[in-house]
């Protein structure tokens, strides 16, 4: 285990390594408890790096020579290392170390998932496999022979040679350690190629388990697309023979972009239409477009230090983002990206966990690796974008390409690129990558003789370790209408650099409506005291697609607000303005199904919170149910029609078209079971042939309180594969009636496929508990107390997956103070662990400071 005594870097005590390393070549005879490592490393005194000791990190190795230039050296040990006299000149350094993948539950390093070997280096798991400067700006060329009797062995870059039980490759591009990877196992290929538009000729493979060759057809040709897209739009081709993705099942991320050996969550690569939704689909063409793009933007240009995570992930995030845009439609991407912005990374910024996009100091960088660094940096690009409009961009980004390839860069490289790409002063901008906190914009209108006026005030709160914040550059998208629905003034950037600043529009014949953060072109919140009518006339006729959809959740918030607190009743009027939207057959159906997804409960209890008043989880959950049940009652005319002309008759297909008339479909149903008592959900259960309107329809069943016996022949059906019981699991806690969310939660953990340390069955019962708002916060504490016990449990196993899902207690200051006590109570319990790790305790620090 990691020592758990808190040791803060700072992105201020940056220093060069004082060696470069020239190549590296290591062997792996692998065994499952005695797996031996031979590392032979050229190291040459780095000119640019002021003197230092030779220290190599190293954790969990057992040493078992080492030698300089063939002199058995005896280095002295070190926390998280080693150190060891050098000579001033180039020397070859030699280990041998032993480790034990099958004892490796932490799933970092060299680890076993049913069989098969693998590895996860990002960000410092290659400490975990041999001493090695574990840094991503020390880049080197790797050679690497695998020995093991086993039919497949992989790792980065080419193939050189292969015999019986052995296998050589050899990656010409120089990486950092956290880039490394190596599977073995016996794994059948689904292989295909690909001719870049230089013409040259790439084979791929993805590399699956026996039993799963039906699920990789998907993801090939998203990998094809996304290879095709990259050289489209951004001009990138891949630079290697051979690009192999291996599908694991026990990962604790999504994948990740190993060079030349994407290795994946299998949840995130393997899909077919019975065992995968739409949304499963669309997840994992955008993972597999994320990684792929990571070639250029994280591996061909990697980071100096992990305080630049933001350089390749936010970068990434946003290229994968304009990818699914172009593949599937660029407003139903931007609105459901909004929603996620809003339910994990607003929570994340205006708690205790809040951070800059670039952080400046960090315990456990794997804490990191948040929606802030991820998100709010790929919104932080697409703001840019914005600012200096598509054709700068696209000539920062050749810039960028030329100028940093084979460098570990930092975001004043990538503001360089922009700032000479443009002409531009960026400093001011930079604040974004500097101050955490989501800006509060507040607006005042004027209107006289002919022009039109908007003031806009901006305040960023307070951050942990920032009491005052500096003003943002903000983007703001406006466009203004007249009273009959015309677009007077098409959509304007007002670039606002000042804490309030005014933008006037002259020449106007009346009094326009203003249409205000179009397509969301800032991650702020606005604070906007628009009327009713105003926001039912945006919702009737904006232009824009994104400040429709978001008129009408505002109307919905401010409706289900107004039902906990003055115990009103659902809003009709935004039910019948709704109505308009939900029947109208020239919209498409995966808009109108956005249009129909109600704030999440965890958005209105902090929105509860801002307005001064502590939200009740159980009325919030009343008020839900409440207008739920008002939409279907008043529905109740067209819901069995529309769900009937949601009906797909052709086969099925993953396509947009599809997945949107059967999202809308799903919501429509999800409706009417209020009213039916599930007989629609019943049917649509009887004849699904595929796992999306098997699952929605079994979701509605159990909402509807008839569970049984959906539940068991689910269970029948589908227990044999891993992924669709990952489902199983979830959705039962998921879809709970709140008073029995813990007692479910509780009996699934006792359940003999509740495999608790693989993540994605862990994260399938937590996950789903911490994610169910009413459920988890019940009154008693018994959420908490269930969560706590297992994290605890986690920790000792598996510290990275443990510590993400203590988040689930970062808005505790929202709640009552009988909550609060109990979340405070359990986060110590936690914090008490005898052995606790540095993850989990950096994690539960913060969230109790
Ligand atoms: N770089 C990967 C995600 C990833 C990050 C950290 C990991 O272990 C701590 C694993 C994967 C990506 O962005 O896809
Ligand atoms: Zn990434």
């Amino acid at each position: 285990m990691k020592d758990a005594a808190p040791q803060t870097v700072y992105l201020k005590d940056y220093t060069p390594f004082g060696w470069i390393v020239e190549e590296v070549h290591l062997t792996f005879v692998l065994a499952p408890r005695a797996t031996r490592i031979l590392s032979r490393i050229r190291f040459a005194p780095n000119p640019q790096a002021p003197a230092q000791d030779f220290l190599l990190h190293g954790e969990e190795l057992r040493l078992i020579r080492a030698a300089i230039d063939g002199e058995k050296v005896e280095p002295e040990m070190v926390e998280g290392g080693l150190r060891v006299a050098v000579p001033g000149t180039p020397f070859l350094w030699e280990a041998e170390v032993e480790i034990a993948p099958e004892a490796n539950t932490a799933l970092e390093g060299l680890y076993m998932s049913r069989g098969m070997y693998c590895t996860q280096c990002e960000a410092e798991g290659f400490r975990k496999i041999t001493y090695y400067p574990d840094r991503p700006d020390v880049m080197a060329t790797f050679t690497v022979r695998i020995e093991a009797d086993l039919p497949v062995l992989l790792s980065n870059g080419n193939p050189i040679g292969a015999g019986d039980g052995w296998a050589e490759w050899h990656d010409p591009w120089p990486k950092p350690a956290y880039l490394f990877a190596l599977v073995a196992g016996d794994l059948r290929n689904h292989a295909d190629t690909f001719a870049t538009k230089s013409g040259r000729a790439v084979e791929l493979n993805l590399w699956v388990r026996p039993g799963d060759e039906g699920k990789c057809a998907f993801g090939m040709e998203a990998l094809k697309k996304s290879m095709t897209w990259d050289e489209e739009v951004y001009g990138r081709e891949y630079d290697l023979d051979v690009f192999n993705i291996v599908a694991v099942d026990d990962f604790n991320m999504g994948a990740m972009e190993n060079k030349g050996l994407n290795i994946f969550n299998s949840a995130a690569v393997l899909a077919s239409p019975e065992t995968s939704t739409d949304a499963n689909f669309e997840r994992i063409e955008a993972i597999i477009a994320h990684e792929y793009f990571h070639n250029w933007t994280g591996n061909r240009i990697t980071c100096r230090d992990w305080f630049q995570l933001c350089l390749k992930e936010g970068l990434t995030v946003f290229r994968d983002a304009q990818f699914t845009s172009d593949m599937r439609g660029a407003e139903v991407k931007r609105i459901g990206d909004v929603i996620d912005l809003r339910a994990r990374q607003f929570p994340e910024d205006q708690g205790p966990l809040a951070h800059p996009v670039r952080p400046e100091s960090f315990v456990e960088i794997n804490n990191f690796y948040t929606a802030t660094v991820y998100e709010k940096g790929a919104e932080v690009i697409g703001m840019l974008k914005t600012l200096v409009g598509d054709d700068a961009y696209a000539r920062a980004l050749d810039l960028y390409f030329d100028r940093h390839d084979g460098d570990a860069a930092t975001i004043e490289d990538w503001l360089k690129v922009f700032e000479d790409a443009t002409g531009r002063d960026l400093t001011q901008f930079k604040r974004w990558y500097a101050q955490a906190g989501t800006p509060r914009l507040s607006v005042a209108e004027d209107w006289q003789d002919g022009t039109y006026t908007l003031t806009f005030t901006q305040h960023t709160p307070p951050s942990p370790g920032q009491p005052v914040k500096a003003p943002f550059v903000i983007p703001i998208a406006v466009g203004l209408l007249n009273p009959n629905g015309d677009e007077v003034v098409p959509t304007t950037i007002c670039e606002m650099t000042e804490a309030t600043q005014s933008f006037r529009f002259d020449g106007l014949s009346s009094k326009p409506i203003p249409s205000i953060l179009r397509g969301f072109s800032a991650p702020v919140v606005l604070e906007r005291e628009a009327s009713r009518e105003e926001r039912a006339f945006l919702l009737a006729h904006d232009t824009d697609a994104f400040n429709r959809w978001e008129a009408s959740r505002s109307l919905a918030r401010d409706g289900l607000l107004a039902q906990v607190t003055d115990a009103s009743a659902p809003d009709a009027v935004w039910i019948d303005a709704l109505e308009r939207v939900v029947r109208d057959d020239t919209l498409d159906p995966a808009y109108r199904a956005l249009m129909l997804d109600l704030p999440t409960q965890s958005e209105l209890a902090q929105a509860l919170f801002e307005r001064g008043v502590t939200p009740d989880p159980d009325a919030i959950h009343a008020a839900a149910k409440a207008l739920g049940q008002a939409m279907a009652e008043r529905w109740r005319g067209f819901l069995p029609g529309l769900l009937a002309q949601m009906r797909i008759d052709a086969p099925y297909s993953p396509d947009a078209d599809q997945a949107g008339k059967r999202a809308l479909g799903g919501t429509v149903l999800a409706l009417l079971r209020r009213i039916d008592g599930g007989d629609a959900a019943q049917a649509q259960y009887d004849a699904a042939d595929n796992m999306t309107l098997q699952l929605s329809a079994l979701t509605a069943l159990i909402r509807a309180g008839r569970a049984e016996p959906a539940v068991s022949r689910f269970y029948e059906q589908w227990k044999d594969d891993r992924l669709v019981m990952d489902k199983w699991f979830a959705l039962q806690v998921a879809a709970s009636d709140p008073s029995e969310t813990v007692e479910v939660a509780r009996r699934l953990t006792q359940h003999p496929l509740f495999d608790w340390t693989n993540p994605n069955r862990f994260r399938a019962v937590m996950g789903s508990l911490a994610g169910h708002h009413a459920g988890f916060h019940r009154a008693d504490g018994a959420g908490y107390d269930l969560l706590a016990d297992w994290l605890i449990r986690l920790d000792e196993k598996n510290p990275q997956t443990t510590a993400r899902m203590c988040s689930a207690f970062q808005t505790w200051r929202r709640y009552d103070e009988g909550r609060q006590a109990k979340m405070r109570a359990a986060l110590e319990r936690i914090k008490a662990r005898p052995g606790l790790s540095r993850d989990v305790n950096e994690m539960v620090t913060r969230i109790l400071t």
